[in-house]
This record gives structure tokens, C-alpha cells and sequence, in this order.
């Protein structure tokens, strides 16, 4: 008996989580890493990047040329989006809740960082 409620707790718990993960892919904002947003027919990771604990969400972001790219500073310090190239893009001081959009015009592999902690890196990929 005992482990027959156990067991029941354990799907209940499993089909509450499938739930909650499903309400959080559908949310209003077009999340991280769906197809929503504004881009629409984008790459592989959305077309926004989240900055939250010091690193960027996701890591590695890929859109076509032409597809804009959102970074939001949902930290809570200021940050940059600074590609390494030093030239391609760079937002400047992004204060928390603040973002940053970029629209790339060429195909490339381009890293980027934060000027202000240079530990904190990512990559957007742009396709044709
Ligand atoms: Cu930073």
C-alpha cells in the first residue's frame, strides 16, 4: 500500500513537471530557445540571448543574415555585448533591464564578450 502512494506521488510529480515545461515553452515572451520572438524562421537557439548570472543565454546563438538578435541584461549589473573583432558590434554599457539588438549583414562565426567582465563570452553564428 505504502508503495502504491509513492508511486502515484512519483507520476504525479512527473506529469506535473511535463506541465510546467510545456507552460514555459509557450510563454508570451517566445523563450530563449524556441522558434517565437520576432525572427521566426531563425536557427538553432531564438533569436534572443538572455544575460542572467554573469553569462549569456545560450551560450552560442545562430540566425540568417538579416535576422535580428535581442540581448537583454536581466542581471543585475551593467554588462556589454562587444563582438572580439572589436568592430562588428558593440552596445556599449547595457544598465540591468536593458537591451541590445544587432542585425547582422554577413554570414560569419562571430564571439563575442563583455568588455566590463572579460570572462563572460558567447557566440552568435550567422548563416546566408
Ligand atoms: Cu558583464
Amino acid at each position: 500500500m505504502k508503495s502504491k502512494n509513492i508511486l502515484s506521488a512519483f507520476i504525479f510529480c512527473f506529469l506535473f513537471s511535463i506541465a510546467i515545461d510545456s507552460c514555459s515553452k509557450s510563454g508570451a515572451t517566445g523563450g530563449t530557445y524556441g522558434t517565437g520572438g520576432t525572427g521566426g524562421t531563425v536557427g538553432v537557439g531564438g533569436t534572443t540571448v538572455n544575460i542572467s548570472g554573469m553569462s549569456f543565454s545560450p551560450f552560442s546563438i545562430t540566425v540568417k543574415v538579416g535576422i535580428t538578435v535581442k540581448w537583454t541584461n536581466n542581471d543585475n549589473t551593467t554588462h556589454t555585448v562587444t563582438s572580439d573583432d572589436g568592430t562588428t558590434f558593440n552596445s556599449g554599457n547595457v544598465a540591468t533591464g536593458g537591451s541590445f539588438s544587432f542585425t547582422p549583414t554577413v554570414a560569419g562565426n562571430f564571439p563575442y564578450h563583455c568588455n566590463i567582465h572579460t570572462g563572460m563570452t558567447g557566440t552568435l553564428v550567422v548563416t546566408n
